[in-house]
């Protein structure tokens, strides 16, 4: 890190201002070569100048400065925003390349941030999740973990963990003095207190990955029951092909929008029937695998028909999906034996509030947590769940009377497993991995 890194923050196309980055100990020094009016680099403090290369004069931009260690990256920094032109970008990052700084990895600036102890590893990745959350729960998420609420949660753990392995190891000290029942009744209270905390913390596993990822919604069903239609409404927008000719789509499309701030990623698919043409029998393969991928799946037919009409999907063609049957077209009648389901037409718009509704229903089933604030991801679920296993090891080796050194090992593995969510204790092909998921200049 003993070296000078920049890259442009902001993304590289025409724009009104851009933002070059530059961190390290040569930020200021560099800078000064490419200024003909000196600054007096007082922190936290912005000038107006020209940047020259040499004899050619780049841009004026406004130059901002951190000082060290009261920065982003926790090192001196220069922030520079200029015109938002790619090429005057490339301009300005080349003269500060060819004075000795190099361009930043994918995260790079965040990763000096957390080397610097600047930010616990559950903040760092909650900053990649804040740039890139498509939905406004996904966001609220992303800022709650980014404030550091599971960080300090996990400090608090890791806390109790060091008193507990303190605690052990005294008696491994003393082999001849047995723990006392009372003691030894507290501590495991404390362990399976602790235990359950944690579960609950990878319990919202689930919920995060819907908020990263998106909850697949996909609309099935036969041929011209208004599929694209709906899918057309949901979104809001006029996105699908919708004609009166059954068959029409073919492909499967995708789409992304939110309900009830959920980010949702919905799929059209070709309506389901004895293929005429290799086309359409490919669409309504596709259709089937869209349905394998399936969180949701809304099982579109028409109102004014008995539900017997419109029998796919079969439900063995389902498994872990949640199925919604939703009625379309029920401006044109709603046949007796629809009463009790969800009947809407993308004709008068009727029912289709409540079938967001229902759909968020089942979001809410698919994601308990989704209330409690910042959910866990897949790299902080798989570790806090090892420690949620060492923690159950390490209570029953307590109860069966194992030796003390047993169940003290299983401590020290909760509490490596959790020091690693927070980064405490990594290595750098972890680091690596999740710091290359970033964007340049982040
Ligand atoms: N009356 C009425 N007509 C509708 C409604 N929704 C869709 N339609 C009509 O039904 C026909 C088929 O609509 P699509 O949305 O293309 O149906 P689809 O299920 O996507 O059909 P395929 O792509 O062929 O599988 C079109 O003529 C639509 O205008 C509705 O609520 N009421
Ligand atoms: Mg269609």
């Amino acid at each position: 890190m003993n070296d000078t890194i920049a890259a442009l923050a902001t993304p590289s196309a025409p724009a009104a201002l851009a933002v070059i980055r530059v961190s390290g100990p040569q930020s200021r020094e560099i800078t000064d070569c490419l200024l003909r009016e000196p600054v007096s680099w007082l922190p936290q403090k912005a000038w107006h100048r020209e940047l020259w290369d040499g004899e050619q004069r780049l841009d004026d931009a406004v130059l901002l400065y951190w000082q060290e260690p009261r920065s982003y990256t926790g090192e001196e920094m220069v922030e520079i925003s200029c015109h938002g032109n790619p090429l005057l970008v490339d301009r300005i990052l080349a003269a500060y390349f060819s004075r000795g700084a190099r361009a930043a990895l994918p995260g790079e600036f965040t990763q000096r941030a957390f080397l610097h102890g600047k930010l616990d590893l559950t903040q760092a990745e909650a900053i990649a999740d804040l740039i890139h959350a498509g939905s406004l729960r996904g966001l609220a998420a992303a800022q709650e973990m980014k404030e550091g609420r599971l960080g300090r949660k996990l400090a608090e753990a890791r806390t109790t963990l060091l008193e507990l392995v303190a605690h052990a190891e005294a008696y491994l000290d003393f082999p001849e003095e047995d723990i006392h029942p009372e003691v030894g009744e507290r501590m495991l209270c404390r362990i399976d207190q602790l235990r359950n905390e944690l579960l609950g913390l990878a319990g919202t596993a689930p919920t995060g990955r819907l908020l990263r990822e998106g909850v697949v919604v996909v609309l099935v069903g036969c041929p011209n029951v208004g599929k694209s239609s709906l899918f057309n409404a949901i979104l809001r927008q006029n996105r699908a092909i919708v004609s009166p000719h059954p068959g029409t789509t073919r492909d499967t499309i995708e789409s992304l929008c939110q309900i009830h701030g959920f980010p949702i990623r919905l799929v059209d698919t070709a309506g389901h029937r004895p293929a005429e043409h290799p086309v359409e029998a490919e669409g309504i393969r596709r259709a089937e695998e869209a349905l394998r991928f399936a969180d949701i799946v809304v099982h579109v037919s028409t109102a004014p028909e008995p539900p017997e009409a419109s029998p796919f999907p079969p439900p063995s063609a389902l498994s872990h999906q949640r199925l919604l049957l939703v009625a379309n077209k029920s401006d044109l009648g709603i046949h007796p034996e629809r009463r009790s389901q969800l009947c809407v037409s993308t004709v008068t718009g009727q029912g289709l509030p409540e079938l967001d509704r229902r759909i968020y229903q089942e979001i809410a089933a698919l994601a308990p947590e989704a209330t409690a604030g910042s959910a866990v991801n897949a790299r902080q679920e798989a570790a806090l769940r090892r420690a949620v296993a060492a923690l159950e090891r390490a209570c029953d080796a307590f109860r069966t009377g194992l030796a003390c050194e047993i169940w003290c090992l299983e401590l020290r593995t909760a509490l490596q497993a959790v020091a690693e969510v927070l980064g405490a204790v990594t290595t750098e092909e972890i680091l690596d991995e999740i710091f290359r998921q970033f964007c340049i200049g982040k």
